[in-house]
């Protein structure tokens, strides 16, 4: 195995004999297949000329397989067997439309693309085409011996490598942000043709460094677009997320944890639950589902239980009650007690955990969760309180006024941004000392699981506007995006880089990478990222990123709120 894509990626290089998050070397390898596959069928759209508006379920079925090998989200083989073989079919199936040979299987475009007729094979050579849009695997042994020709390191030049992955890395942040917006019923072709385009071109060699380079900010525009197709699909079924006060201690029912960051699950669980006497309390990134109006309905919709993912083993032990995660971020559970309690839905999975898959209405039945909770003990306590959160886009330009004037009057010197992902590092206390030593007059922008380093301080506010405003999910970054530029319009400015707002970002998984990508689109600058750099980045790529747009790792606390700070 070699995987490279996350902030734990061991030495700062690379995993090569198990993964820091626990993956496995088959399952990492498995997972560089289904890649490659992905990338096959990629291959076969874009030199077959297949329009991706025709592709129907292949659309799906590519978000999710990309989604499945995020870090975190997926740790079983049996289910990457089963992707990998699906895909291959898909793949076939695309390739005898648009190659002269064998027709497609029986009903296959009716069934699969959803199209009336059969396309007129468009008869390109089957030579054309790459080796990832015509390899023919088995058993799982057959795949395993191909993926080890097919990974990472299959590309020798390291700046190439580097960029390709790069883009790979943003698409798969990209794709559970499209994911979810599908779950909710919202889909767009040119964002499923961009999948298709930029995978394809992972796969040409004939791309040179310029053009990976381009093809690296255009998946950043994409980044915004599948960002605000998910904010749409949010808003528009939940509302707007509003100032809320979400309780941290527990009630006295039996209850169920969901955790991950799809909210059409989440829907499905409140409904089912509903009168049951059984609560339901969020982990780490289901957190800013309690800002939603259409939550609040549900009265037995309890609170948020513990912090980020990584601590979620003894949270887990604690809570006592079931556990279901809706995408990343697991921890491999040590337990068989725990992992008996563990359930998985969609992209997510983990060996020995039940999997609830929707109906072919997207339907799920969560009562095996329900009957479980009811035979298990209340969740222990482990804190008391509040704390406070819903400042995504609507909520803060309803307070514009007041931010506006604080900026102004100089109650408020700078904002801070500070999205992102959290990590079991030592070194990410660094972001907890840098929020605690902050200037009284700075404000924390944040969203996404970086936030549980800060989001319990007493930071106090500002004239009433709290010193840590929470937009939401690693997604909703999104928001953070739009308040800069509402500012950037009321300040009247000609550059989103002449606000007074710092970008000091942690990263983990994927999802931060699109975040990343989606921000340098938008023309932000001087982005700090950290507690390390990417290990995929060469340093001939890294060289590009600090000398275009100025990105920079970080140092010390101190240091650096004085460098943010011009002192
Ligand atoms: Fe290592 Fe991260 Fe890859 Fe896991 S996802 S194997 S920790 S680089
Ligand atoms: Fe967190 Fe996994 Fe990235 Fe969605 S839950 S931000 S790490």
């Amino acid at each position: 195995m070699f995987c490279y894509q996350c902030q734990e990626a061991s030495k700062g290089t690379g995993c090569n004999v198990v993964g820091i998050c626990g993956k496995q070397p088959e399952t990492a390898n498995l997972q560089d297949l289904l890649i490659y596959t992905v990338k096959g069928v990629s291959d076969i759209v874009v030199k077959g000329g297949l329009d991706a508006k025709d592709l129907g379920e292949v659309n799906h079925e590519v978000l999710k397989s990309l989604f499945m090998t995020i870090t975190n989200a997926n740790f079983d083989d049996a289910a990457f067997v089963k992707d990998i073989n699906k895909m291959i079919t898909l793949r076939d199936n695309l390739r005898a439309m648009v190659v002269a040979g064998p027709p497609a299987e029986a009903g296959f475009f009716k069934k699969l693309l959803g199209l009336a007729k059969e396309t007129p094979s468009k008869g390109i050579p089957v030579s054309s085409l790459h080796d990832a849009a015509v390899f023919v695997v088995g058993s799982k042994e057959e795949m395993l011996t191909k993926a080890a020709g097919v990974g990472v390191l299959a590309t020798e030049n390291e700046d190439i490598r580097s960029l390709r992955e790069l883009i790979i890395y943003g698409l798969k942040g990209y794709a559970a942000y499209a994911h979810h917006a599908l779950n909710l019923g919202k889909e767009s072709d040119e964002i499923y043709a961009f999948v298709y385009e930029a995978l394809a071109a992972t796969l040409n060699d004939g791309l040179g460094a310029d053009e990976l380079v381009a093809l690296t900010l255009k998946t950043g525009e994409y980044g915004v677009k599948a960002m605000a197709l998910l904010d749409g699909a949010n808003t528009s079924k939940y509302g707007n997320p509003e100032i809320t006060q979400v309780n941290i201690g527990v009630k006295k029912n039996p209850a169920i944890l969901i955790s991950g960051h799809d909210l059409a699950d989440l829907e499905q669980l409140l409904e089912q639950t509903k009168g049951t006497g059984v609560d339901v309390y969020t982990h780490s990134e289901m957190l800013p589902a309690h800002y939603y109006p259409a939550f609040k309905k549900y009265d037995n919709f309890a609170g948020n239980y513990g912090n980020a993912w990584w601590k979620q083993l003894e949270e887990f032990e604690s809570f006592n009650g079931p556990v279901l995660f809706t995408t990343n971020c697991i921890v491999p559970p040590k337990s068989d007690k725990v992992r008996d309690r563990i359930f998985t839905t969609g992209a997510s999975g983990f060996p020995g955990c039940t999997h609830i898959e929707a109906d072919a209405n997207g339907k799920k039945d969560f009562s095996a969760i329900i009957a479980m909770a009811k035979t298990l003990p209340s969740p222990t306590e482990i804190e008391t309180g509040t704390i406070v959160g819903g400042f995504a886009h609507e909520q803060v330009f309803a307070l514009a006024d007041k931010v506006v004037d604080a900026v102004k009057s100089g109650a408020i010197k700078k904002f801070f941004v500070m999205a992102g992902c959290d990590g079991r590092m030592k070194g990410r206390d660094y972001y907890t000392e840098f929020a605690e030593k902050l200037p009284k007059d700075t404000v924390i922008l944040t969203a996404g699981c970086a936030k549980y380093r800060y989001n319990k301080l007493p930071l106090g506010d500002i004239g009433g506007i709290p010193r840590v405003l929470d937009a939401g999910q690693c997604n909703d970054s999104y928001s953070l995006a739009l308040i800069a530029l509402k500012l950037k319009e009321v300040f009247e400015l000609g550059d989103i880089n002449e606000l007074p707002i710092a970008y000091n970002i942690a990263w983990y998984e994927q999802k931060a990478v699109i975040v990343l990508l989606a921000l340098l689109h938008l023309g932000v600058k001087n982005i700090h990222l950290g507690p390390t750099l990417p290990a995929f980045l060469s340093p001939n790529v890294a060289k590009v990123l600090v000398e275009t747009f100025g990105i920079g790792g970080i140092g010390t606390a101190d240091e650096d709120i004085k460098m943010f700070m011009g002192a």
